[in-house]
C-alpha cells in the first residue's frame, strides 16, 4: 500500500518534473478583502494579522501549490468591496475571496462568488441571511443569533424580568434584536422599549437617558466591532454604570481589541460570544502570544478567529482537493469539516455552509490590570437559531 503510493507519487513528480519547468510551481491566490481604513479599520487589522500568522505557523505550499495571499482595502463600503472583488477575480484570478467585514459588504459581494464559482470565506460579517446569498459563501465568523438566544436564556433564568434593548440599526442589528426578544419573551421577560442607533457617527446619550427613565432591570445591546467604546464612555457619563441596570449583551460590545479602555465601569458586564481572548485552552494561550508578538499593538478578538479559521478552512478544502481549485470542489470540501480553534471546537454545518460552535457566557473582570471576558459557561454545538427556525 505504502509502497504503491510511494511509486505513484514519484510517477506523478517525473510527470510533473518531465511537463513544466522546475520553479512553476502552481499557485493558489486567497483575496482577502477588509476595511483597513475608517470606522472599522480595526476589523481590518484584526483580519489581516491572523491570515498572516495563519500561514507563517502553516507554512505558504499546500497540496504541492504555492499559497499567495493578496490583502485590499474596501475602507467598509459596500461598492469598494464588490468592486475589488471583481477585480481580484478578474485581473488577479484569485481561487478565493475571503474577508467582509459588514454585512453590507458580504451581500454586495455575494452575486459576484455566484456568477464566478468561486469560494467566498466571510469572516467577520454575522447577519443570518448572508450564507442564503450564494452557495459559493462559507461562514467562519459567527451569527448574531446564536449569541442573542444565549443571553436571553441567561437573563431569563437571572432574575432579569424587563428588558430594553439597543442595536445598531442595519442587518445584524436586527438580528441580535429579533433573536434576543423572541427568546427572552419565551421565557416570561418583558421588553420594555426597543432602540435603535444609526450605524454611522452614533450619538447613544439622548436613548441612554430613555432607559434611565425607564428603568429596565438590564440593558441589552448590540453594536459592531470597534463602536463599544463611545457607547461605554456615554454610559459612565450618563451615570448609566450607577444606577443598578445591568448592562448584557452580544459580545461584539465587549470586543477584546479596546475592552481595556472602557475602565472599571466595565466590570460586572455579562456577554454572550463565541470568542474571548481569555479562553482557557492551551492552543488559544499559544494563539495569543503568537498573535501579540506578530502585532504587538492589537489583542487578538472574535474578528481575529474568523480570519484564522478561515485559512484553515481554506487549507484544508485544499487538501482534500489535492490543490483542485474548482469553485464546487472546493465548497463540497469545505462543508462537514471540523477543527479546533483557539476559541473551541467548531464545524462547518453541511447543509446551511455556516458555522457552528460552542457560544461562552462570559464576565468582564480586572486580571494583572488588565480587562477580560472571562468565561464562566458555555453551550457547544451551537447552530444559526434563525436559520433553524426556518425548517
Ligand atoms: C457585523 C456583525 C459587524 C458584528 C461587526 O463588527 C460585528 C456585521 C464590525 O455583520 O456587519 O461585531
Amino acid at each position: 500500500m505504502l509502497r504503491k503510493s510511494f511509486l505513484a507519487a514519484l510517477a506523478a513528480t517525473a510527470l510533473a518534473v518531465g511537463t513544466l519547468p522546475a520553479a512553476a510551481q502552481e499557485t493558489v491566490k486567497i483575496g482577502i478583502i477588509t476595511p483597513l481604513t475608517g470606522p472599522f479599520a480595526s476589523t481590518g487589522k484584526q483580519h489581516e494579522t491572523a491570515a498572516r500568522l495563519y500561514m507563517q505557523q502553516h507554512g505558504t505550499t499546500v497540496a504541492g501549490k504555492k499559497i499567495e495571499l493578496i490583502i485590499r482595502d474596501d475602507a467598509g463600503r459596500a461598492e469598494n468591496t464588490a468592486r475589488i472583488a471583481s477585480e481580484l477575480i478578474q485581473n488577479d484570478k484569485v481561487s478565493f475571496i475571503a474577508g467582509f467585514g459588514l454585512t453590507p459588504l458580504a451581500m454586495a459581494t455575494a452575486p459576484i462568488a455566484t456568477n464566478a464559482k468561486v469560494p467566498m470565506i466571510v469572516m467577520m460579517a454575522g447577519t443570518s441571511i448572508i450564507t442564503e446569498r450564494s452557495p459559493y459563501i462559507v461562514r467562519t465568523s459567527f451569527t448574531l443569533g446564536q449569541s442573542a438566544v444565549i443571553i436571553a436564556d441567561w437573563a431569563a433564568k437571572n432574575k432579569v424580568k424587563k428588558v430594553v434593548t439597543l442595536v445598531t440599526d442595519y442587518a445584524p442589528g436586527h438580528d441580535a434584536e429579533k433573536s434576543f426578544v423572541d427568546q427572552f419573551k419565551s421565557k416570561g421577560g418583558e421588553i420594555v422599549e426597543s432602540i435603535r442607533v444609526p450605524i454611522q457617527n452614533p450619538d447613544y446619550a439622548p436613548f441612554l437617558q430613555r432607559v434611565l427613565d425607564a428603568k429596565p432591570d438590564a440593558l441589552y445591546v448590540f453594536v459592531p466591532s470597534g463602536q463599544g467604546s463611545i457607547l461605554m464612555k456615554q454610559y459612565v457619563e450618563r451615570g448609566l454604570d450607577k444606577s443598578g441596570i445591568r448592562l448584557i449583551g452580544t459580545g461584539d460590545i465587549t470586543d477584546d481589541d479596546i475592552l481595556n479602555g472602557f475602565g472599571d465601569a466595565a466590570i460586572g458586564v455579562i456577554t454572550a460570544h463565541m470568542y474571548s481572548t481569555a479562553h482557557p485552552s492551551a492552543m488559544n494561550k499559544e494563539y495569543v502570544a503568537a498573535f501579540k508578538k506578530l502585532n504587538p499593538s492589537l489583542r487578538p478578538n472574535f474578528a481575529s478567529v474568523g480570519a484564522y479559521d478561515g485559512m484553515h478552512l481554506i487549507y484544508e478544502a485544499l487538501k482534500k482537493t489535492n490543490g483542485k481549485t474548482d469553485g464546487d470542489a472546493l465548497i463540497a470540501a469545505m462543508k462537514g469539516l471540523k477543527w479546533e480553534s483557539p476559541r473551541g471546537p467548531i464545524s462547518i454545518d453541511p447543509e446551511t455552509r455556516d458555522i457552528v460552535q460552542t457560544i461562552y457566557i462570559r464576565k468582564v473582570e480586572k486580571k494583572d490590570g488588565e480587562l477580560y471576558n472571562v468565561e464562566f459557561e458555555s453551550f457547544p454545538d451551537v447552530k444559526d437559531p434563525v436559520k433553524a427556525a426556518k425548517k
